[in-house]
């Protein structure tokens, strides 16, 4: 535990073309519109927006196999993370707004290019560790994870757009929480690998309490370091955050959830963090798109050290492990 001063990065990533429906770029205005600025300022750390990446859009982007705007979603991941790596390496704490999930690969990518010994706390309704020869649908918002594990270097070719990363996770270092929605090929690569995770049957049977526990038993307890949350807000229930592209039934309760980001900022050890999927192109009404991002933002403020106890949050973060 230490008093450095700490402090908290926001950046906006407004890019959609991972996936095929437009409005997610649209995410970082609402959580904005929230209130997620004011929210922090309330804590005892420095908030600095970063404002929002302001990305190239190429008009020739011919899909690879099946795998859509290789290019654009390329170069925007080369761009994030750029500036992820930046931020951490100026000692903030990373706080992304996407846009779709394909961007982890910029800013989990960024955030261990400072962090080479970082874990990963996946929580998704999807696994999004398609390649291109499994992926159902050819998006890329369901592939990130496959571009960072080391072990599925021989399965991923070499797509237009990526040249400038190499994978630099190892399985071990990943837990998943949230699970519902896993293809076959996904499937397969999670039980072949032994990757840990949690699906939604799981958090039934044993508790988000007892989730959690084992989630830092296999990645903190041989070591302290780093984490970065990803976190999809479709980890959550439908009826709680219906504004988002690739909805499915049976998600996390807001209590649930917000348990796991309590969690998480208990351990000390939180260093960047992504909020994605939100689209408000998509919620029924305007009250579907505020409650979405309204969620979107307790669940940042809890992963900040906003608590249920109503204590003042106070963030102890990074100097330890950086
Ligand atoms: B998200 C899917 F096939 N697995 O690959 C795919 F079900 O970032 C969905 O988690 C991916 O929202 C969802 O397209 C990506 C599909
Ligand atoms: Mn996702
Ligand atoms: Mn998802
Ligand atoms: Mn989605």
């Amino acid at each position: 535990s230490t008093n450095a001063a700490q402090s908290v990065a926001v950046l906006g990533a407004p890019f959609s073309r991972g996936q095929r429906r437009r409005g997610v770029e649209h995410g970082p205005k609402v959580i904005r519109d929230a209130g997620l600025i004011e929210r922090l300022s309330g804590f005892d750390y420095s908030v600095h927006d970063f404002g929002d990446l302001d990305f190239h859009h190429f008009e020739k982007d011919e899909p690879y196999m099946d795998v859509k705007s290789p290019r654009n979603v390329g170069a925007a991941n080369k761009m994030l993370s750029g500036a992820v790596s930046r931020a951490v390496g100026a000692g903030h704490t990373l706080v992304m707004l996407g846009g779709d999930h394909s961007l982890a690969i910029g800013s989990v990518g960024g955030h261990a290019q400072q962090s080479p010994d970082l874990c990963l706390i996946w929580v998704d309704a999807h696994a999004d560790i398609n390649t291109p020869m499994t992926s159902p649908s050819g998006n890329l918002h369901g592939l990130p994870v496959a571009f960072m594990l080391k072990e599925l270097q021989d399965k991923m070719p070499d797509i237009p757009g990526f040249s400038w990363m190499k994978p630099f996770l190892s399985s071990r270092d990943l837990v998943y929480i949230g699970l519902r929605d896993v293809d076959p090929g996904e499937y397969h690569i999670l039980k072949n690998l032994g990757i840990q995770y949690f699906t939604m049957r799981d958090i039934d049977r044993l508790g988000i309490q007892r989730v959690m526990e084992v989630t830092f038993d296999h990645l903190l307890a041989r070591k302290q370091r780093p984490i970065h949350l990803s976190f999809d807000i479709d980890a959550f229930d439908p009826s709680l955050a219906p504004a988002t592209g690739t909805p499915v039934n049976g998600g996390l309760t807001y209590r649930e959830g917000i348990y796991i980001t309590e969690e998480i900022h208990n351990t000390g050890l939180l260093s960047a963090m992504d909020l994605v999927e939100v689209n408000p192109m998509l919620g029924a009404s305007r009250e579907a798109v505020e409650a979405t991002a309204s969620l979107a933002v307790d669940v940042i403020a809890s992963s900040l050290g906003q608590t249920r106890e109503g204590a003042h949050p106070s963030i102890d973060v990074n100097s330890a492990v950086k």
